[in-house]
């Protein structure tokens, strides 16, 4: 049975020009909804971190927007324990990593399935376990699931990728094997990356952390680690063919971008196919990047806020050519962890927006994006429910659901 269900509003009718539309014009007016927003104040009010100067307008604080529709939000489940990953099955439930090391199956309702087991050994501590998954373009036959974990090894702890088949009755994963390892490993229970996802060629894209500490930080800039990276791989863990080349002798034929800390959500642009990513960054500068192969995206030598120690980050620089800048940043950080776009037609002023969780945020940004790829609008969902948001996807009905680090499962959809 269901636990506790809940349900509210978080928006009725947009704020400002929107001020006296009723909610029923509002719903009626929505197909217009997106072009007829202006954006006000930024969300953001707290004071920043650092001052540094944005490299261009609108790379921070950009100005809010609301949301015009109706939109009603419901904690469908409260059962999940420490969930990670959340990805549709081709029949609409929802397939679930657990960090201990388990998968669960939710309905769109709610129900959730006994956990699923017969995966590798993940290694749960600090922000180590089984983290992000994906499904198999071709799951209707093959029941592939892919997933990334926290691996324990001899040497120390790695980001590592396997694979398996989900069992027919759904309670075990069969002939699980390890596809990949991001090396070096390191002692570190710290940024290990994890999201994971299939692009339009049929590979595997994968992030990785930089495994937090000083030493292993600047592995980030280095094309012969895992560390701190986009990787391309096909689904047997090989480099995938048509990956971009970094010219450094001895560098990893996997590799598809650099220069990242510690990437916790991938997600692919509906109709550009552009992939996009958030990173945890420093004290006050959390990141949304547009991934281009090749390119690095500057962390360690670049990035924009302070270590969390109060001290400035390396040589305190915001930019420097060959390097890549963030298409958006938080100063204070959002902890933004997984992301997803709308594509769905039940909500046409989200359409193509870029959802985020977060965690010390404690709510889902939605950020408008425009043609040229720039941030024109953002807006703060679910706040006040004090839930840090880890993974957000759409489901097949063209509802968002999110998950939380306590346990919540939530379906988001119009009224
Ligand atoms: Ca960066």
């Amino acid at each position: 049975m269901k636990t506790s269900k809940f349900i509210f509003l978080f928006s009725i009718a947009s704020l400002g020009l929107h001020a006296s539309c009723s909610a029923d014009e509002a719903v009626m007016d929505d197909q217009d909804a997106g072009q007829e927003q202006e954006a006000g104040a930024p969300v953001e009010t707290n004071r920043p971190n650092a001052t540094y100067q944005p490299a261009f307008e609108g790379q921070i604080r950009i100005g809010g927007v609301k949301t015009a529709t109706p939109i009603k939000a419901e904690v469908i489940s409260s059962g999940l324990t420490a969930p990670w990953g959340i990805t549709p099955l081709p029949d609409g439930r929802l397939l679930i990593t657990q960090k201990a090391g388990q998968m669960r199956i939710a309905t769109t309702s709610g129900e959730l399935s006994a956990p699923i087991t017969g995966l590798p050994a993940v290694n749960p501590a600090r922000q180590g376990g089984l983290l992000g998954l994906c499904i198999d373009p071709d799951f209707s036959s093959n029941r592939m699931v892919y997933w990334v974990f926290s691996e324990q090894t001899a040497s120390g702890n790695l980001t590592a990728v396997a694979k398996g088949r989900l069992s027919d009755n759904e309670t075990t994963i069969e002939n699980p094997s390890i596809i990949y390892r991001a090396t070096p490993a390191d002692n570190s229970d710290a940024h290990y990356g994890g999201r994971i996802l299939f692009d339009a060629t049929g590979n595997l894209l994968v992030s990785t952390g930089e495994r937090a500490w000083p030493a292993t930080r600047d592995l980030a800039q280095s094309v012969t680690t895992g560390l701190g990276k986009v990787v391309r791989i096909t689904t047997d863990g090989q480099p995938a063919p048509g990956n971009p080349t970094f010219s450094t002798a001895g560098a990893l034929p996997e590799l598809y971008s650099i220069g990242h800390r510690n990437p916790q959500g991938l997600a692919i642009h509906p109709t550009t196919g552009d992939l996009w990513l958030s990173e945890f960054g420093p004290r006050g500068g959390d990141e949304i990047n547009l991934v281009q192969a090749g390119a690095n995206y500057g962390w360690p030598v670049i990035t924009y806020g302070i270590d969390y120690n109060g001290q400035p980050m390396g040589a305190a620089i915001q930019r420097q050519e060959g390097l890549e800048q963030p298409v958006y940043y938080w100063d204070p950080v959002i902890s933004p962890s997984g992301i997803t776009f709308y594509k769905g037609n039940r909500i046409p002023e989200w359409e193509n927006n870029l959802f985020v969780g977060a965690l010390s945020g404690t709510h889902i940004a939605r950020l408008v994006i425009d043609s040229n790829n720039k941030v024109v609008g953002e807006e703060r969902l679910l706040v006040g429910e004090n839930q840090r948001f880890r993974d957000i996807t759409q489901g097949l009905d063209n509802a968002l659901y999110a998950i939380t680090d306590a346990g919540r499962l939530y379906k988001i959809d119009r009224e």
